[in-house]
């Protein structure tokens, strides 16, 4: 390989994994949008099931796959740290996706603490640019 080729491919590398990196940037969002659990309140004590409600002020909730600008759609970690803000949201017990537009779920805890916190992800479940997280709560189930 000659030295041009070699650098003529490093080129068309360097230019795709750009135009990859783009293709990934987090969706815009609104500054003002804040993510925040609504109940329970950190520090509560509570029965399971437990329903957790979601707020959202300053930007709007749609369905997964939905691309409405300023939206997103909630998603809850529980006993969790907060996820890569620069990856889609995985899917499991402690990520659950509210795919459909919900603004509150019914979970079932084991007594003991718990910790729950919102972050709200764009339609292809990857958290907006500023990010939209809660604070994370703590909760004891008695
Ligand atoms: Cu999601």
């Amino acid at each position: 390989m000659s030295i041009k080729t070699a650098l003529t491919s490093l080129l068309t590398l360097g230019a795709s994994l750009t135009l990859c990196a783009n293709s990934f940037a987090s969706t815009p969002i609104s500054p003002n949008a804040k993510a925040y659990i609504v109940s329970p309140t950190h520090g509560q004590v509570v029965t399971s099931p437990v329903t957790v409600v979601f707020g959202l002020t300053g930007a709007g909730v749609a369905p997964a796959g939905v691309n409405k600008e300023n939206t997103g759609h909630h998603h809850l970690i529980i006993n969790a740290a907060t996820p890569d803000m620069s990856k889609s949201i995985g899917k499991d017990d402690k990520h659950k996706h509210f795919g459909g537009g919900q603004t509150q779920t019914s979970i079932d805890l084991p007594p003991g603490k718990h910790t729950l916190q919102l972050v709200l992800g764009d339609a292809a479940h990857v958290p907006h640019n500023p990010p939209v997280v809660s604070k994370t709560i703590e909760i004891i189930v008695q």
